[in-house]
């Protein structure tokens, strides 16, 4: 056995106002209470600082930039990571990095045990548009503010395993997985802000959104026999709400837990990676079942093309 004991640790509402200092504060406490219940690794959300920023338009780069951070650890998270490194845990986080060449990215850090960074990961599948909408019932800003990621998708060796990360959007896309399936990876981690109503489909309401979220999360954990744990940040953000439905997955793509609320709350395994095992060399033993031969239009082709 190979057991990490891992906590999801699901944020509720940040809202505009609210401080860094306030958030870590917070991810602190739900860290201490991971610990207190064993865990050794802690996963927070995709841009877990700041409110979600992408649903409002704006058009000054100052203002813009208030978002980012310009170090991990920076001024106001020194005191999250040095917390793990006393509980002697890992931690992934996401977070908006602007680069000192002035490049904006969304990204996911991957911390071992002794609080140092050793994986980051920046999102490449970007969804919504990048100028103002009038058709949207809000906005979603991402392609405006940011750059898709130029890291690829890597995996690393830590806490005894392999692991990955994939950012919110990201889960939808089985290549994402695929990548990391790959490269052997046992655990991936995403975190996740996902409005509760489709901006552009009015009937699409939190019932479909958690269907499609669980959905994709449970496919791709069962496709490359790999736990997931994905991590919301939920509730009402100035008015607009986000599904939580953090999860963990195990790598026969069961749900082994779920959060309940859409607040600031803490869900729990021992993720057994040996139980990767059995699907990675049987059923979805990709060196003696996968067809490259006719995969090509995956990588040469990006839009479908109908017959004529
Ligand atoms: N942060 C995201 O990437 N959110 C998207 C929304 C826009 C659909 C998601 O895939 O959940």
């Amino acid at each position: 056995m190979r057991e990490i004991v891992t906590a999801a640790l699901q944020m509720g509402s940040i809202q505009k106002a609210d401080s860094r200092a306030a958030v870590v504060a917070r991810m602190i406490a739900l860290l201490e209470q991971a610990h207190e219940a064993g865990a050794t690794f802690a996963v927070f959300p995709e841009l877990t600082l700041t409110t979600f920023f992408p649903r409002w338009y704006m058009e000054a780069q100052s203002e813009v930039d208030q978002w980012f951070e310009r170090e991990m650890p920076g001024r106001d998270t020194a005191v999250l990571f040095q917390r793990a490194r006393d509980l002697n845990m890992a931690i992934s986080l996401g977070y908006a990095e602007l680069t000192p060449d002035g490049q904006h990215f969304n990204t996911s850090i991957l911390t071992n045990r002794q609080g140092e960074i050793v994986g980051k990961y920046r999102k490449i599948h970007l969804p919504g548009h990048s100028e103002f909408d009038t058709e949207r019932a809000f906005q979603h800003l991402e392609k405006r503010y940011f750059l898709p990621g130029d890291l690829g998708f890597g995996v690393w060796r830590n806490l005894g395993g392999i692991m990955g990360m994939l950012i919110c959007n990201d889960r939808r896309w089985p290549e994402a997985y695929r990548m990391l399936g790959l490269q052997g990876v046992e655990m991936v981690t995403l975190g996740f802000n996902t409005p509760s109503v489709n901006s552009q489909q009015g009937d699409e309401g939190p019932q479909d959104r958690l269907f499609h979220h669980r959905l994709s999360c449970q496919s791709g954990a069962y496709q490359n026999s790999t736990w997931v744990v994905a991590v919301a940040k939920a509730g009402v953000e100035d008015d607009h709400p986000m599904i939580g439905g953090s999860l963990i997955i195990d790598p026969n793509g069961k749900i082994v837990a779920e959060t309940q609320t859409e607040a600031d709350e803490m869900i729990i395994h021992a993720c057994d990676l040996d139980a990767c095992n059995f699907g990675k060399s049987t059923i979805f033993d990709f060196k003696r079942h996968r067809r490259i031969e006719h995969y090509g239009l995956i990588t040469e082709r990006t839009g479908a093309v109908p017959p004529e």
